[in-house]
C-alpha cells in the first residue's frame, strides 16, 4: 500500500492532494521551484525537495528532476495534479520503468487520448458517437472531397493539438486549401506533429464532460456530468453541476457512452470524457482528458466522493467499492475560478503580492486556494489564485449563495476577477441557465463595462477613513458601492492604507 506521495506540482492542486494524502495517513512530498520556496504546498507538506529555476521547463517539466526527488525522499508513488507532467505518457512509462507508483492511467491510455484521430477512432470503434468528420488527412483532393461531402462549416483540427490549439474553422469554400495548409504548418510548428484531421463545424455548443473513475480490475463508473460552458478563450470560467441542459434521458445515454469509451483504453483512475452538445441536445465525444481536472471539487460535493482518494485506491490496486446505480447527484455546486488578472484590461495577468486576503467562509462552501498575505504570485505559472465552490440545495440557491461569497472574499495586492465572476452570477442568462460557449462574448457588453456607479475617486477618502475608523474599532470593514457589489478592490488600488 501506498505510504508516501510525491505530488508533482504546485499551488492549489498540490495543496488538495496532500489533505487527501493526509486523511488517508500518507506522508506528502512536496516538490518546489526558486519563486515557490516560500508557497503553501512547501509549508504543507512532510518534506520538500528543491528542483531548480522558477521556468516550469527547468523544474515541473523535468521528468529527472521529479524521479529523483521522489527516490531522495523514498516515496513510492507521485500524484501528477493537473498541467505539468499530467498528461505525458513518457513520465508515467518512466515511473514504472523506476518502481515508482503513476497515481493516473496507464501510458498507453494517455497515448491513444492524446492523439486526437486515435482517440476519434477508438470512440467510432466502441460506438460512442463522434462529431462528422475525417481521419487523418493525407492527400488535399480527398481532404477537398470529405468537406463538401461533410458540408461547411467545417473545423480542421490538429491531431497533437486539444483544449483549443491547433484549430482552424472553414466557412468559405474558396478557403479550404488555405486553410488545411495553414493548420498544417501550424501543427508542425506547435506541436511537431502535422497530422490534421476535419470535423464538422458544431455552432456554439455547450461543454458537457463526464467525470469517470475506473480500476485495474475492468470496473468503469461514472459521476455525472459537468457544465462547463461559461469560457473565455478555452479557459474556463464557471462551471456547474448538474448541468441546465440536461435531461434524465440523455444524462443516461451520455454516461453510458462516456463508461464505454473509458473501458475502450481499458482505463484506470480518474478521467474526464468531453462532449460537446448542440441545442437539441445531439452530443459528441470531443476528447477525453486523462487527469484530474481543475473543477472536479463541483462533482465531489454533488455525488458525494473524494476523487483523490479514490485515486489513490486505484493506484493500490484496489476495487472500486461504488457502485453505478448506488450514485445519485445530490443538490447543485458551482465553482468560481478566482485569478489573478485584470478583467478591465484584457484579462493580463496580475502578479504581485498579495496584501490581505478575507476567505468566505460558511455554509456550502469551499475554497481551494494557496495564497496567504504576504505571498508574491509568481509571474512563471498559471496565475490560478483559487476555485471557490459552492453548494445548496437548488441551483437558484447555489447562485445566491456564489453571490454571497463572492461578496465576503477579499483581495487586495492584485487584480482578481472577483467583479467579473460576480456580474457572470448577475446575468440574465446565466440565471436563467441559458448559455452555451458562446455566453462571454454574447453577453460582453454587460460583463466587461465596469460598472457607471463605481465608487468615484472623491468617494474613496471617506471609505478609507470608514475602513480606518471601524478598524480601529478592530470590526469586519465593508464597504458597499451603490450597486451592492464589493468595492474594497478600488479601495485597495487607489489608496495605501497603513493596515496593509
Ligand atoms: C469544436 C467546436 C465546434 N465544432 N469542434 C474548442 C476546444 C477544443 N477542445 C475543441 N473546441 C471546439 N471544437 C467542432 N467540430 C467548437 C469548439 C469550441 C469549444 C469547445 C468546447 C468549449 C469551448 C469552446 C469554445 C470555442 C470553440
Amino acid at each position: 500500500m501506498i505510504k508516501k506521495v510525491l505530488i508533482a506540482n504546485r499551488g492549489e492542486i498540490a495543496l488538495r492532494v496532500m489533505r487527501s494524502c493526509r486523511e488517508m495517513g500518507i506522508t506528502s512530498v512536496a516538490v518546489f521551484s526558486e519563486s515557490d520556496r516560500r508557497s503553501m504546498h512547501v509549508r504543507y507538506a512532510d518534506e520538500a525537495y528543491f528542483i531548480g529555476p522558477s521556468p516550469s521547463a527547468e523544474s515541473y517539466l523535468v521528468i529527472d528532476k521529479i524521479i529523483d526527488a521522489a527516490k531522495q525522499s523514498g516515496a513510492d508513488a507521485i500524484h501528477p495534479g493537473y498541467g505539468f507532467l499530467s498528461e505525458n505518457a513518457e513520465f508515467a512509462d518512466r515511473c514504472k520503468k523506476e518502481g515508482i507508483i503513476f497515481i493516473g492511467p496507464s501510458s498507453y491510455a494517455i497515448k491513444t487520448m492524446g492523439d486526437k484521430i486515435t482517440a476519434r477512432k477508438t470512440m467510432v470503434d466502441a460506438g460512442v458517437p463522434v462529431v462528422p468528420g475525417s481521419e487523418m488527412i493525407t492527400d488535399e483532393k480527398d481532404a477537398i472531397k470529405k468537406i463538401k461531402e461533410i458540408g461547411l462549416p467545417v473545423m480542421v483540427k490538429a491531431t497533437a493539438g486539444g483544449g483549443g490549439k491547433g484549430m482552424r474553422l472553414v466557412t468559405k469554400e474558396k478557403d479550404i486549401v488555405s486553410s488545411l495548409r495553414a493548420a498544417q504548418s501550424e501543427a508542425r510548428a506547435a506541436f511537431g506533429n502535422d497530422a490534421i484531421y476535419i470535423e464538422k463545424y458544431i455552432k456554439s455548443p455547450h461543454h458537457i464532460e463526464f467525470q469517470i473513475l475506473g480500476d485495474t480490475h475492468g470496473n468503469v463508473i461514472h459521476l455525472f456530468e459537468r457544465e462547463c460552458s461559461v469560457q473565455r478563450r478555452h479557459q474556463k470560467v464557471v462551471e456547474e453541476t448538474p448541468s441546465p441542459l440536461m435531461t434524465p434521458e440523455v444524462r443516461k445515454e451520455m454516461g453510458d457512452f462516456a463508461v464505454a469509451a473509458a473501458k475502450a483504453v481499458n482505463y484506470s483512475g480518474a478521467g474526464t470524457i468531453e462532449f460537446i452538445v448542440d441545442e437539441k441536445l445531439n452530443y459528441y465525444f470531443l476528447e477525453m482528458n486523462t487527469r484530474l481536472q481543475v473543477e472536479h471539487p463541483i462533482t465531489e460535493r454533488v455525488v458525494g466522493v473524494d476523487l483523490v482518494k479514490q485515486q489513490i485506491n486505484i493506484a493500490n490496486g484496489l476495487e472500486l467499492e461504488l457502485k453505478q446505480d448506488e450514485l445519485r447527484q445530490y443538490g447543485h455546486a458551482i465553482e468560481c475560478r478566482i485569478y489573478a488578472e485584470d478583467p478591465e484590461n484584457n484579462f493580463m495577468p496580475s502578479p504581485g503580492v498579495i496584501r490581505h486576503i478575507t476567505e468566505p467562509l460558511g455554509l456550502g462552501v469551499r475554497h481551494d486556494g494557496y495564497v496567504y498575505e504576504g505571498f508574491e504570485i509568481p509571474i512563471y505559472y498559471d496565475p490560478l489564485i483559487s476555485k471557490l465552490i459552492v453548494w445548496a440545495g437548488t441551483r437558484e440557491e447555489a447562485i445566491a449563495r456564489m453571490k454571497r461569497a463572492l461578496y465576503a472574499y477579499k483581495i487586495t495586492g492584485v487584480k482578481t476577477s472577483i467583479p467579473f465572476l460576480n456580474r457572470i452570477m448577475e446575468t440574465a442568462d446565466f440565471v436563467k441557465g441559458k448559455y452555451n460557449t458562446n455566453f462571454i462574448e454574447k453577453n460582453s457588453e454587460f460583463l466587461m463595462f465596469p460598472d457607471k456607479h463605481e465608487v468615484k475617486v472623491e468617494d474613496v477618502a471617506i471609505i478609507a477613513a470608514y475602513v480606518d475608523y471601524l478598524d480601529r474599532l478592530n470590526l469586519q470593514a465593508d464597504v458597499h458601492s451603490k450597486n451592492g457589489q464589493n468595492s474594497w478592490k478600488n479601495c485597495g488600488r487607489r489608496l495605501s492604507f497603513n493596515r496593509f
